[in-house]
């Protein structure tokens, strides 16, 4: 620890896809409240060599990382470098962390480890490091200290999610003219956790994590609270919508949803979109929501095989649930969309793909999203592919340097060799399937050539046409056209 009083803190994250990173943006407000001075950098903007370059100017006493997993692989040799070139506390957090914190042991640069919610631990951290004291006795922290690592224990959720400060909307999204760097979009969430146990799914082993600690998995922040939030993004910013990011809207109690749709028509009033768990549909709920100014709904139907989707998946829903959930959001004229996973580790996962196109065309989705299956490190789906042998290497993080991304290929072994190319190539027209059923017997055609490039940008323009284009109304003009191609080049030189 230094001598001099602690001033400068530098955030790191790898990318954002488009979206803000509620996460880290909450962790710099804290900085901000305890008086650091806040540098955030977004690492897939900017070249290695030139970010170190900065840092090195900047000298920064502690640099935080916030990280889902894969992009663990970048930020690790980021911080290599630094550590060789510079004395500071490095200290990472999210959810590859929370799943994977036995990392510290095999990667001598990371000097702590942040599991589960960060913000009480951030926040002692940042007052011992003011007062130089020692920060190695933190709850949820796991902290080096010289050649040894104290674990120290894990201890209850934020019961209320009042006392969390708003995340900080300047880092990265505004100009000084408060215009949105993303875009027109804020996203917020209500509350946190799902008490269900889908195998694919962080929430499965985070609720393990905390089971003997919290007694409520399921926490939403009073309507008071939002409101005010909403309401302070909206005067400081340009954003013509909000995104509630919530795992499930309609988690939260019926009441609650009541207050809060009468608040938000009243004091916000500009169109919004929310996710739903299909098996927790109500249509009076539906109907407040849009009233209130909801214009966009999506809900996962992940596989159209109901004794997979229960078996396998654990999902607890039905094929009549989600066909009634897509009734209900189209009887209200709410744009929809729908979250699907293929590459399933089943006998026949092409014939599998096959039943969840088929459902998404019975329940009228607007807009089917397909994504391909990764068995994320400590879900139980990944537990489930190695011992039934669909990852017969041990899982992904085996994998060395490969970036593997649900938009490109499957990294599941099947019986029959040729479904992974087949997977892949289904993959890339699974959303035109849904929209256009007549081009499915020339999609059964296409997905038997080599999987190729051309079929990705199929699938991306299809994807940006119908996620953000149309649903937003967004002019089509040529930079935008070629921001467009910009990412999805670099996007596939990170994960092809
Ligand atoms: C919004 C969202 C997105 C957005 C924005 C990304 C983002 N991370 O914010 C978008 C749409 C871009 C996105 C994309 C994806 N996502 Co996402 N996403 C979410 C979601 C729904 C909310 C994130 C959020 O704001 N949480 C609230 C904040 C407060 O929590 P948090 O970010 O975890 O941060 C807290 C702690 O982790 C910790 N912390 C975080 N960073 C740090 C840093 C330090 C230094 C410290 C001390 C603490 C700390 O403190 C924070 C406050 O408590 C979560 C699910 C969830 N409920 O969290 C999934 C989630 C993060 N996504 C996930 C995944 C898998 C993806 C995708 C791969 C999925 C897909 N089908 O495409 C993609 C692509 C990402 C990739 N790596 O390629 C997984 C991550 C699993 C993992 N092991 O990494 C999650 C957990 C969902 C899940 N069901 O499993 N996602």
């Amino acid at each position: 620890m230094r001598e001099d009083s602690v001033q400068k803190i530098v955030f790191i994250v790898d990318s954002i896809y488009g979206i803000e990173r509620l996460g880290p943006q909450i962790l710099v407000a804290i900085a901000k409240e305890e008086n650091f001075i806040v540098y955030f950098y977004q690492a897939d903007l900017i070249s290695e060599n030139k970010l170190i370059w900065q840092i090195k100017e900047i000298n920064p006493d502690i640099i935080a990382y916030s990280v889902m997993t894969f992009e663990h692989k970048t930020l690790h040799s980021l911080n290599k470098r630094l550590k060789s070139e510079l004395d500071f506390i490095s200290i990472f957090g999210g959810p590859h962390y929370t799943f994977n914190p036995e990392e510290i042991y095999t990667h001598q640069h990371i000097d702590i480890i942040c599991v589960g919610e960060g913000e009480r631990a951030f926040r002692s951290f940042l007052q011992c490091m003011k007062d130089h004291e020692d920060y190695s006795k933190i709850s949820n922290l796991i902290v080096r200290c010289g050649n040894l690592v104290k674990e120290n224990p894990i201890v209850s959720l934020i019961d209320d999610l009042d006392e969390v400060p708003f995340a900080d909307r300047k880092v990265f999204l505004m100009d000084e003219k408060g215009r949105h760097h993303l875009g027109r979009t804020s996203i917020v969430m209500i509350g946190r956790g799902c008490p269900f146990k889908c195998t694919y799914c962080f929430n499965a082993k985070y609720n393990e994590i905390y089971r003997e600690n919290s007694h409520r998995i399921v926490r939403w922040r009073s309507v008071g609270n939002v409101i005010t939030e909403m309401k302070k993004i909206k005067s400081e910013s340009t954003i013509d919508y909000f995104s509630v990011v919530d795992d499930a809207i309609n988690l939260l109690p019926k009441d609650y949803i009541y207050e809060f749709c009468g608040q938000y028509k009243k004091e916000i009033s500009i169109p919004f979109s929310a996710q739903f768990r299909a098996n927790l549909i109500d249509e009076d709920i539906i109907k407040a929501l849009h009233e209130a100014g909801m214009q966009w709904a999506n809900c996962g139907i992940e596989t159209g095989d109901e004794f997979v989707a229960n078996s396998i998946l654990k999902r607890r829903i039905t094929n009549e649930q989600l066909v009634n959930t897509f009734r209900i959001l189209n009887k209200y004229s709410i744009k929809n969309f729908s979250q699907n996973i293929i590459g399933l580790p089943v006998e026949d996962p092409v014939g599998n793909a096959f039943k969840t196109i088929a459902l998404n065309i019975k329940a009228k989705v607007g807009y089917a999203h397909f994504t391909i299956l990764l068995p994320f490190p400590k879900t139980p789906i990944e537990k489930y592919c190695i011992e039934h042998g669909y990852l017969p290497y041990g899982g992904i993080k085996q994998l060395g340097d490969i970036t593997p991304s649900v938009f490109t290929k499957t990294i599941l072994k099947f019986p029959r060799s040729k479904d992974r190319e087949r997977l892949t190539n289904l993959h890339k027209f699974c959303g035109i399937a849904v929209r256009f059923p007549l081009l499915i017997p020339m999609i059964k055609l296409l997905i038997e050539l080599p999987p190729n490039r051309f079929f990705q940008y199929v699938y991306f323009l299809f994807y940006a046409y119908y996620r953000s284009i149309a649903p937003y109304k967004i002019k089509l003009s040529p930079s935008l056209i070629f921001r467009g191609f910009k990412q999805v080049l670099s996007y596939l030189r990170r994960h092809d």
